[in-house]
């Protein structure tokens, strides 16, 4: 999905790196002192060329474009960072490398054309002041890469191209049992921007097709009218993820929430959310009600064949 982003370095960091490797930049002996110089100061000149170049460019192409990620990304993105400074910062980026291209070019054959030894010397210290100036001018953008760099670690990573079923429902009703009993290998919890708790993320197999279940505690787990508005955006992605949502309700009022609260959550998802959704009554061991709902026990793995058919049954038709 992402590459890996590498730290962006401090505009003096990435100028000292610049230097260090310019000066240890040596050429073979001449007895044309000028002959010798000229090749010396081309030689750092490029050098020095390169590390900028090569690192501004490593920058520019780890970082992802934002319009071509897949929607659950953009939005979350959206909502992490300023997307104009971030595009504002890669364009500089790519500018500086051009210039510091450009200048290394026009000095290199200042110096061919140089008649004494002081005017390569000069040349080439005020290619370097050049350089150095250029990258001083992308020290916010460069500050404001890292940070951005920070943001898109921190996104929840899950496989956007395979069906994803999202659990919803109140806390203690069984989501993660659920989870887990359907998941063919322990399930891996991802941060997830606005909750501490992050979604966990399990894997299963429908008839040869691998899917994605994804447990959201903290998020579809209680009204979304008593979130502020960044947090709803932030639990609204899911529906770019979600090809079913399977809301879970339990009957049995164990949980601490009475079923008229639980289906009132459940109304909400349904407004909300334009995907199919799932009802399914958990805890069947130990209640079961008189709905036409799925009934399952994510306990004993009763009901779950059921389930399961449904699941199939849905996802093959959208
Ligand atoms: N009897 C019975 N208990 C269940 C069943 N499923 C879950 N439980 C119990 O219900 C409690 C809550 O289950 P969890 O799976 O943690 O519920 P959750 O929805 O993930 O809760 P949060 O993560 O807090 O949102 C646990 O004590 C489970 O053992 C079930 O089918 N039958
Ligand atoms: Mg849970």
């Amino acid at each position: 999905m992402f590459g890996k982003i590498p730290t962006v370095l401090r505009s003096e960091e990435l100028i000292d790196k610049m230097f260090r490797r310019a000066k240890k930049v040596e050429v073979g002996y001449s007895k044309n002192r000028l002959a010798m110089e000229k090749n010396l100061s081309i030689a750092k000149i490029y050098t020095a060329r390169d590390v900028a170049v090569s690192t501004l460019q490593k920058y520019v192409d780890s970082f992802p474009y934002i319009n071509k990620l897949h929607p659950f990304y953009r939005t979350l993105l959206d909502l992490l960072m300023d997307k104009n400074m971030y595009k504002k910062s890669l364009a500089s980026l790519n500018w500086a490398s051009q210039r510091i291209d450009g200048f290394a070019s026009k000095y290199a054959s200042k110096i061919k054309g140089a008649g004494k030894v002081e005017e390569v010397l000069k040349f080439r210290k005020e290619f370097y002041g050049r350089a150095a100036s250029i990258l001083k001018d992308i020290s916010k953008e460069l500050k404001y890469l890292n940070q951005a760099r920070d943001i898109i670690r921190k996104l929840p990573i899950v496989d956007v191209n395979i069906p994803t079923i999202v659990i919803a429902g109140y806390p203690n009703v069984g989501k993660s049992a659920l989870v887990e009993k359907l998941s063919s290998a322990k399930p891996e919890i991802a941060s997830y921007p606005f909750t501490t708790k992050g979604i966990t993320v399990g894997h299963m197999e429908i008839k040869g097709r691998r899917m994605q279940v994804i447990d959201t505690p903290g998020l579809l787990d209680r009204p979304l009218e008593k979130r502020n508005k960044i947090e709803k955006q932030a639990i609204l992605a899911l529906k770019y993820l979600a090809n079913l949502i399977v809301f879970v309700l339990d009957p049995s009022e164990t949980c601490g929430y009475k079923m008229e609260e639980q289906l009132k959550l459940l109304e909400e998802i349904k407004k909300d959310f334009d995907v199919p959704i799932l009802v399914v009554e958990n805890k069947s061991d130990i209640f079961r009600g008189e709905s036409e709902n799925i009934k399952i026990s994510a306990k004993t793995g009763e009901g779950l064949d059921s389930l399961i058919n449904s699941i199939s049954k849905i996802l093959s038709e959208n």
